[in-house]
C-alpha cells in the first residue's frame, strides 16, 4: 500500500506537525515468550507507548506472523515491522517502515533487500513508510553494525548524520530513523539530533540506548516525533510506570 494511503504514516506526520509526541515500543521476537504475551501486551496497553515496532535480527516471518497474531488480540495498537531482512516480513502487521541504511555503504542494505521484498510488499495490505536509516556510533559495536557490516556515522560529525537525512529526505522518503543500535552503550546526542530535525521537513524517529525518562525526554526536546524504547523495557517490564510515577 502506497504511503498516500497510510493512515500510520498520516498519524505520525500530524504529530509531527501537532508537535504531538509519539513513542513506540521495540519488540524482539528472539526474545518474546510466547506464552507471556498476553501479560507484555497488558503493559504496553497500560503505557504510553502509541506504536508496536516488531524487529529482531534472527527472526523469521512465520515466526512472527505467530506473534502478531497473538499480539493483535490485546492490542489496538499499529503494529510496524521494523525488519532486518526480507524473510521478516509478516503481512499481518498493519505497517512497515521499508528502510535504506543510508549511513552505510552496503549494497545489501541500501537496495538489494528492498528489491528482494518489493514484489511482495506490492502484493500485500502492508501500509510501507519509505525511512531513511542512519546508523550513528555509540561506543561499541551494535548488532545493526555487525549484521549490516557498515561503519556508523561519527557521534561527532553532525555534518555527515545532516547531509545524509537531507539526502534521504530529497530522495523521497517520509521518515528519518537516528539510530544508535539496540542496547546502544550512548544514545544519539542532542545536538546531533536537533542539527537533523532542523535540517529537514519530515518527522524524526529516534531509537538505541534511550533507557531514562530524561533520555525520552531529551529526543523530544530536541524534535524527535517519535522516541524508540526496546531494551529498558526488555529488561524491566515496569520501565513505563516509571515514566508514568516519576
Ligand atoms: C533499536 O532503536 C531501537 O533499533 C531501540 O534501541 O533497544 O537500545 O532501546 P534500544
Amino acid at each position: 500500500m502506497n504511503v498516500k494511503n497510510s493512515k500510520i504514516y498520516s498519524e505520525i506526520l500530524n504529530a509531527f506537525q501537532s508537535k504531538k509526541r509519539l513513542l513506540a515500543v521495540l519488540l524482539d521476537p528472539d526474545k518474546i515468550d510466547f506464552s507471556e504475551i498476553k501479560q507484555l501486551v497488558e503493559k504496553i496497553n497500560q503505557s504510553p507507548a502509541t506504536h508496536i515496532l516488531i524487529g529482531g535480527s534472527l527472526v523469521f516471518s512465520d515466526f512472527i506472523k505467530k506473534i502478531i497474531s497473538e499480539i493483535k488480540t490485546f492490542t489496538n495498537l499499529p503494529i510496524v515491522l521494523f525488519p532486518g531482512h526480507p524473510s521478516q516480513i509478516a503481512e499481518n502487521a498493519d505497517g512497515i517502515l521499508f528502510l535504506s541504511l543510508l549511513s552505510g555503504r552496503n549494497p545489501d542494505y541500501l537496495i538489494e533487500h528492498q528489491v528482494k521484498s518489493a514484489p511482495l510488499l506490492k502484493k500485500s495490505n502492508l501500509q510501507v513508510i519509505p525511512t531513511a536509516y542512519l546508523l550513528i556510533e555509540s561506543g561499541g559495536i551494535t548488532a545493526v553494525e555487525r549484521v549490516s557490516k557498515t561503519i556508523p556515522i561519527l557521534r561527532t560529525n553532525i555534518d555527515e548524520a545532516v547531509a545524509t537525512a537531507q539526502a534521504g529526505e530529497l530522495m523521497g522518503n517520509k521518515l528519518i530513523y537516528l539510530e544508535a543500535g539496540s542496547g546502544a552503550l550512548q544514545a544519539v546526542s542532542q545536538e546531533m539530533i536537533e542539527k537533523v530535525t532542523a535540517s529537514v521537513e519530515i518527522p524524526v524517529i529516534v531509537g538505541g540506548g534511550i533507557r531514562t525518562k530524561e533520555g525520552i525526554e531529551t529526543a523530544y526536546n530536541s524534535g524527535a516525533t517519535m522516541v524508540v524504547i526496546g531494551t529498558a523495557f526488555e529488561n524491566d517490564s515496569k520501565f513505563f510506570n516509571h515514566l508514568l510515577n516519576d
